[in-house]
């Protein structure tokens, strides 16, 4: 018998050898060459930022024996996606002057910045740090930006739910002080010594990233199934307010590894809000202990819930906790996702409208839609608040009754479409970065979006289904940034030119969709659907999603 001896991952040893995420950074970056080496390129992504190249032109550039044209992707941690006007504009500012000119929101509740160059990284640190933002955290094996629904500091009584997110992103954040030495102050620890680095983290991390979400007791924008930890608020027959905590969730998988696969968090226990730290410590701990770090495509905490069940998972946990864990409450029953989208009146006799971005693209189309400017102007005008939604959306809350009019006009003369205007798949869809920027893409995805959306509703109109609401979430490959795996209709990446239809998901993300078709062209999607679509008219009552309907009849 052969025992297998697995070894640590190679970027395991650069994590410890980086004296807590330093390594040789500060000379890479000043040296003048356009990249960094491969370690520096592991560690960056600690600071927030991926190296990357111009997909576009790397054919045309390596025909003409040029080296790759190579560009940074910046991620600005936003624990909730809440933002100040101030802040709004000095990332506008950024945008312009710095990036490719455009506000890139994430699926997270992020912002990116994609196509900078070297020679800029620390002056794009040092613009953030002015208003109080940073990318440290945004990317690496650490915890990452904690993702709340937007609605959570609205309602009556659950106020100081947002205090929480904002408190566990505190709590979970990495605290070497390498990042300001390396990018913005220059200034350098005295000594080893004074290097403060969370016990749980240690000098090599996680195992790999860990992603937590908080919904709202009823609304699950966020996803809260396909998070390493989800929190689900809930009020206890005995103990008061807290959270249904689940584990284990997470959507990516590898074509290079049939051992991989997306997952939905399961109900573990149920928190006070006086526990949910310790507890989510005592989860992360274990987490370090036993993620595999051998094998970075199986490295998430998923795989350990999956491989030790659930029980067992749970009596790790108990161990670092020192007591048991109590159980959870049901999940509960009329829990779906808000768009957050249009003008709604706030309990504060304040407006908000929800804007649909696209692809969370927010840029100025020369002739078309400035979104861009659009915002600039509001920011500089009024005093408002932005929030990011999950869905890659953006929210101006806050508009005084007497400001409404004038933003729904300047938004408008801004060619921004709102609410009313929308499809019924452009209201939802959302789409993954993919090519140009993308190191992982197989195939398009956030630029022929607006492709795919309108074949879809055309063929939704002709059979007279245009008005009935359907998700649509399209990912360059199975990693499943914009979370295919749970979408109604899920469109992701398989070869250059071939994309897999998985269906059978739903607004409330508590269902993975199964695979449909294999190896499809992006343009013969609407008609590949159009049978089913066929059938959701005439079998499906008027209030049965699409999602649900193929979950119950089948795909034949
Ligand atoms: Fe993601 C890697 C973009 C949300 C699963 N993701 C990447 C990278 C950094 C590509 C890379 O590793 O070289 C992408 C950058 C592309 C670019 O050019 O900007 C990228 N992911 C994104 C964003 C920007 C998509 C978007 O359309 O908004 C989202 C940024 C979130 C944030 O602000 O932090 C984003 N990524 C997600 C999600 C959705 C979520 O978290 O709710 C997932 C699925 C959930 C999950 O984690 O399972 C996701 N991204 C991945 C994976 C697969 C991870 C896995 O272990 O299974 C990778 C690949 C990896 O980490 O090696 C990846
Ligand atoms: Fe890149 Fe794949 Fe994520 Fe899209 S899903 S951004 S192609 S890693």
């Amino acid at each position: 018998m052969t025992t297998e001896t697995k070894t640590e991952s190679g970027v395991e040893a650069v994590k410890r050898a980086s004296n807590y995420l330093r390594g040789d950074l500060d000379s890479d970056l000043s040296n003048e060459l356009p990249n960094v080496t491969n370690d520096s390129e592991q560690l960056l992504k600690f600071h927030g930022i991926y190296a990357q190249d111009q997909r576009d032109v790397r054919r045309a550039r390596a025909l003409a024996g040029e080296t790759l044209d190579y560009i940074f992707m910046i991620r600005v941690v936003i624990p909730g996606g809440r933002l100040s006007p101030e802040q709004w504009l000095g990332l506008d500012d950024i945008a312009s002057t710095i990036a490719d000119g455009s506000v890139r929101l994430t699926t997270r509740q992020a912002v990116q910045f994609h196509g900078v160059v070297k020679g800029d990284l620390r002056d794009l640190a040092k613009g953030l740090d002015r208003q109080f933002l940073s990318s440290f955290g945004g990317c690496g094996d650490v915890v990452r930006n904690v993702v709340t629904c937007p609605n959570l500091h609205l309602e009556n009584g659950h106020g100081h739910l947002e205090g929480i997110a904002l408190q566990l992103r505190e709590t979970f954040r990495s605290t070497s002080e390498a990042h300001w030495e390396i990018f913005v102050n220059g200034e350098k620890a005295a000594s080893r010594e004074e290097i403060k680095e969370r016990p749980f983290y240690g000098d090599t991390y996680l195992p790999r990233k860990f992603k937590i979400a908080v919904s709202h007791p009823r609304d699950n924008c966020v996803d809260v199934f396909a998070q390493d930890v989800g929190l689900i608020p809930g009020e206890h027959p005995d103990l008061g307010a807290g959270f249904t905590l689940l584990v284990g969730g997470g959507l990516g998988r590898s074509y290079a590894n049939a051992d991989t696969f997306a997952r939905l968090a399961e109900p573990l226990t149920f928190v006070t809000n006086e526990e949910v730290e310790e507890v989510i410590a005592a989860i992360i701990a274990t987490y370090r202990d036993l993620g595999d770090r051998t094998d970075r495509k199986r490295a998430r905490m998923k795989y350990v819930v999956a491989d030790l069940g659930l029980a067992a998972f749970q009596s790790e946990v108990e161990q670092r906790l020192g007591r048991g864990l109590r159980a959870p409450l049901e999940l509960p029953e009329d829990f779906d996702a808000d768009d957050h989208l249009g003008w709604r009146a706030l309990p504060n006799d304040t407006w908000q409208v929800g804007i649909r971005v696209g692809a969370g693209r927010v840029k100025d189309v020369e002739g078309g839609t400035t979104l861009k400017s659009a915002l600039r102007h509001i920011a500089e005008r009024y005093a408002v608040t932005f929030f990011i939604t999950a869905q890659q959306d953006l929210i101006v809350s806050g508009v005084l009754a007497s400001d409404r009019d004038a933003i729904d006009a300047l938004l408008r003369e801004h060619h921004v479409r709102l609410n009313e205007e929308l499809g019924n798949i452009e209201r939802r869809a959302m789409a993954c970065p993919a090519l140009p920027t993308c190191g992982q893409a197989l195939t398009e995805a956030e630029r022929v979006l607006p492709d795919l959306v309108s074949g879809l509703e055309d063929a939704l109109q002709r059979r007279q289904l245009g008005r009935r609401p359907l998700q649509l979430r399209m990912t360059g490959c199975p990693n499943g940034c914009a979370r295919p795996a749970i979408a109604e209709i899920g469109v992701v990446g398989r070869t250059k030119s071939t994309y897999d239809i998985y269906l059978g998901g739903g607004t409330k993300g508590n269902r993975l969709a199964a695979l449909y078709q294999e190896k499809v062209k992006l343009e013969d999607i609407p008609e590949i659907l159009g049978p089913l679509f066929d059938r959701w008219g005439s079998e499906a009552g008027a209030e049965e999603s699409f999602g649900d309907f193929v979950t119950r009849v089948g795909f034949s």
